[in-house]
This record gives structure tokens, sequence and C-alpha cells, in this order.
């Protein structure tokens, strides 16, 4: 077994624990094998698929203030062979072939007229339930859409909110498990403030039969989804997506808004940024309640979201994590890359010059 992602888990811990020596440097750090990786060889050779990364600067544009209207959604059920991390790929079952699906943006009071089709290749029914709908199964019921056809069901956006959406076929934790979640905005009346970057992270758990770090296709373990038990943790899809692929990019004096939700199915997030805070958190994604400020970590449900503000002082390299660590040895880091001029009143490198 290789270490895994372990560029990307490596250039992570590095960044983050520089400073250790050669005795205490974390596992997979620059000059610091395991005795397990020396000697065991990979068991599978490398697979290659298409990225299911969703780079979390595609999102629509601010709806902002304008009446209420009819809305068109179109998404698609899509199966396939995707890179869950370097030299592994999963079976992914995603809407429109990312992870997460497409980032729906309404106002509140608008109607939305969504149309789910199940791709023709496709070997289950798919369906989806959002939050965001008021409706028994969230439109699940009537969105059981077989391989081939088109479901469609209309909603009234009547709560202002960042709201999950997730496929609700049996067996749901399997679906979600494999990729099938987004998230929909319904912004407040007049919508939301101005900011100079928006971003959408989504957490996932994957659950495979082989160990984390296998090279190779991977296999779907129900046993490991019932215990709850993760092989790979990951931000938007797949290990690497928010690193090596699609790093948060911002500069100095800038002030940055992410989305954040848990696809999950099962796993808690305590959501943190190293070296940053919180300015403000609109906890639990209430956009109906003033917001906390000055927070260093949220929690974030599976099925549930949060919107998170920042402005940025000090340029370098910022990372996105669950403070729960140990998720990122199993893939759960992503960059923000913070560029600009030196700010050393805020942070500089050793002590204060002599005045
Ligand atoms: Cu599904």
């Amino acid at each position: 077994m290789r270490t895994v992602g372990a560029a990307i888990v490596t250039m992570g811990l590095f960044l983050y624990a520089a400073c250790s020596d050669q005795g205490d440097a974390p596992k997979g750090a620059p000059g610091a094998p395991s005795p397990k990786e020396q000697v065991a060889p990979p068991k599978a050779p490398a697979a290659q698929g298409p990225s299911v990364a969703h780079a979390p600067s595609d999102l629509p544009p601010p709806v902002g203030a304008r009446p209420p209207k009819l809305i068109r959604v179109d998404l698609e059920a899509v199966e396939m062979e995707g890179q869950l991390a370097d030299g592994t790929t999963y079976p992914y079952m995603t809407y429109d072939g990312h992870v997460p699906g497409p980032f729906i943006r309404v106002r509140v009071d608008d109607t939305v007229e969504l149309h789910l089709k199940n791709r023709p290749t496709s070997q289950l029914t798919h369906s989806i339930d959002l939050h965001a709908v008021t409706g028994p199964g969230g439109g699940s019921i009537l969105t059981q859409v077989p391989p081939g056809q088109e479901k469609v069901v209309t909603f009234k956006a009547l709560k202002p909110g960042l709201f999950v959406y997730h496929c609700a076929t049996a067996m749901v934790a399997e679906h979600i498990a494999g990729g099938m979640y987004g998230l929909i905005l319904v912004e407040p009346h007049n919508g939301l403030a101005p900011v100079d970057h928006e971003f959408y992270v989504m957490q996932g758990e994957l659950y495979t039969r082989q160990p984390f770090g296998e090279y190779g296709r991977q296999e779907f373990s129900r046993s490991k989804l019932l215990d709850e038990a993760p092989e790979y943790l990951v931000f938007n899809g797949a290990v690497g997506a928010l690193t090596t692929q699609h790093p948060l990019q911002a500069k100095v004096g800038e002030t940055v808004r992410i989305f954040f939700g848990v696809g999950g199915p099962n796993a808690v997030s305590s959501f943190h940024i190293i070296g940053e805070h919180f300015d403000r958190v609109y906890e639990l994604a209430s956009l109906t309640s003033p917001p906390l400020t000055t927070v260093q970590t949220t929690l974030v449900p599976p099925g549930g979201a949060t919107v998170v503000e920042l402005k940025l002082e000090v340029a370098g390299r910022y990372l996105l994590v669950d403070h729960a660590l140990s998720r990122m040895e199993k893939g759960l880091l992503g960059f923000l890359q913070v560029e600009g001029p030196a700010n050393p009143e805020v942070f500089h490198e050793g002590g204060v010059p002599a005045h």
C-alpha cells in the first residue's frame, strides 16, 4: 500500500508542521517514509478516470434585488468511473458529472421547475430531495427516475437559506456517498452583501472495500458504510480537488464568502481554516438570524450547511480542514492561496526588530 494522495497530504502537513524535526515528523512528511511504505508494493495498477471535482469558483453570480420569477433547473444523474485520488478511481454517482452537483441559486419566493434526467447508460434509479422544498420527500417522491427517463417537480422557495440537496433513492446513504449531493442557495429579499470572492465547498465520505491509498478501481463497501467507517473523506469529491486541482485563490485585502455544506452521508464537520478566522458565520446556514462573529471552528452536520465570511490580511497558503484532523490523512484538505504584499505588523518571522 502506498500513502495516499501522498503528495497532497504531505504538502498540507509539511506546511502545517514544517518545524517538526525528523524525530516527530508526521507520517508522510518529507524524509520520513513509514516502514509500511518502504516494503509494501502497490497491489493494483494505477487507474485513470475523468475528474469529478467541482471547481469551488464555479457558481452562479448573485441574484440580488429582483422580483420573484420562474426558474427552470435541469439536472442529469450520471454514473461514472471518476478519479478519486492519484492512480485511483471510484464508481461515482453524480449530478451532471461533478461532486458536488451544480450550485443552484434562486431568491426567496422564486418558483423552481426542476427537471431531473437519468442518463440512459445508468444502472440505477435516482432522485432529488432538496432541503429548500416545502413538500413531501423534498421532491424525492416525485422524482424517482429510471435510466433514460426524466421527471419534473415544481416548488416555490418559501424560506431563505443555504440548503443541501441529495439523491434519495435506496440505499440513500450509498447514493450520497457516491457523490449525489449539492447546495441550493435561496437568497433573502435583496440578496447578500457583496464580497470579492464566493466559493462553493462540500465535504463527503467514500466507503471503499480497499484501504485508503490503494491504486486501481475501487469498489463500494456496504459494510463500511453501515459501520460509518469511511476510507476517504474529501472536499469537492476527490483527494486533491481543492489542492492540486482547484485551490481557492484570493488577494490580501479581499473579502471571501464560502458556501460550505456536508453531503456526508454520516460525518459531522468541524470546519476550520488553519491560520484564519471566520469574521462572520451564518450558523447552520440560517440567513434570517444575525451571524456569529470571530469564530475559529464551526460545526456542520450531514445534510446541513454554513455560510462563512472572512477578510484576508496576510499573504500565504491557508488550509481548509475538518479539525477532526485524522481526516486529513484520508484526503480531507483544501488550500486557500492568498497573494499580496507581506504584512509584518500582523505576522512575520522572528522577533520584534530593535527600536
Ligand atoms: Cu441516486
